[in-house]
């Protein structure tokens, strides 16, 4: 057991419960199915501020469970400041190499907390995630960019840490269960060479006083009061993959490219992190008035 309790000490928590399994187990039927059916749509709304797409992933950012855990570290005033979707099909290749999120994320202090919730089983045999105990209190360590073709992270960076040296846990979860993590904690995945696929949707909570670095991004109030204004406010899903939503989705994801991207040698490979281009979209709608 690792409690919420020791969480400064262990720099992560888990497991905890937040869905029921069929809750779970709905939300990943309805992304691999998606997935199937339009996959290159699913490639670009699966990345990053999915929540700004489907009402039902901005409920699940402002649930209770979630949202109580979370205080217990990061306290009563909370912003989402972003969402990501780590998703790995049975018998792939795709990874995360070990780091550490705050390398270029611009965020000070390093007070943020990720939630990651596992929609499907999360184990060692299909690539769990996998963190170094107490890492978080080694302070910012250096990377380096690999842009590999298989890892799933935007720039494939990599920790200067020889992890093999290294005590891990791989933290195990059913379907419906969360881990939280620090921004500073090690942590990366293995491939899942299984026929189960392993879904975590991970969201990144700050308390309302962080800032940020390099530019001004979203972030959605989901508990308490924000008395700083250090972020704007997205609007708000109401339709699933609408014009609207995808122009919001846009515009979150060119903000935080401007961030994260600054100082990069190359482009990001990672479909859902990258903006589209001019005239390519994907709502309906839009497409069905410029044909016309
Ligand atoms: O899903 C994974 O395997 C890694 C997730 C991760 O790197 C993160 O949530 O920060």
């Amino acid at each position: 057991m690792f409690p919420i309790s020791k969480f400064d000490w262990n720099g992560f928590a888990y497991p905890i419960p937040v869905m029921k399994p069929f809750e779970a187990a709905a939300l990943a039927d309805q992304i691999l199915r998606f997935q199937h059916v339009e996959p290159e749509k699913a490639a670009r709304a699966f990345g990053t501020n999915t929540h700004l797409l489907f009402p039902s992933l901005c409920a699940v950012i402002q649930r209770e469970q979630i949202l109580d855990a979370v205080e217990q570290v990061l306290g009563r005033n909370l912003l989402l400041w972003s969402a990501s979707f780590f998703i790995k099909r049975p018998k792939t290749n795709s990874f995360v190499s070990w780091h550490q999120d705050s390398t270029y994320w611009g965020l000070e202090p390093p007070e943020i907390v990720t939630a990651w919730l596992a929609l499907t089983p999360s184990n060692r045999e299909n690539g769990c995630m996998e963190v170094v105990p107490g890492s978080h209190l080694r302070g910012q360590v250096s990377h380096y960019d690999t842009f590999g073709d298989e890892n799933m992270l935007s720039r494939g960076q990599k920790v200067s840490v020889d992890i093999s040296q290294e005590k891990t846990e791989a933290i195990e979860l059913e379907a419906g269960q969360m881990s939280l993590h620090h921004v500073r904690i090690f942590h990366g995945s293995k491939p899942n060479p299984t026929d189960i696929p392993r879904i975590g949707f991970a969201m990144r909570f700050i308390p309302t006083q962080v800032k940020q670095k390099g530019g001004r991004t979203f972030a959605v109030l989901v508990r308490g009061q924000d008395v700083f204004n250090n972020f704007d406010r997205p609007t708000l899903p109401r339709a699933e993959l609408g014009a609207t939503e995808w122009e919001m989705h846009q515009e979150s994801l060119k903000r935080m490219n401007t961030v994260l991207f600054n100082d990069a040698a190359q482009a990001t490979k990672v479909k859902g992190h990258q903006i589209l281009k001019t005239g390519e979209q994907f709502s309906p709608e839009k497409k069905k008035a410029e044909e016309q």
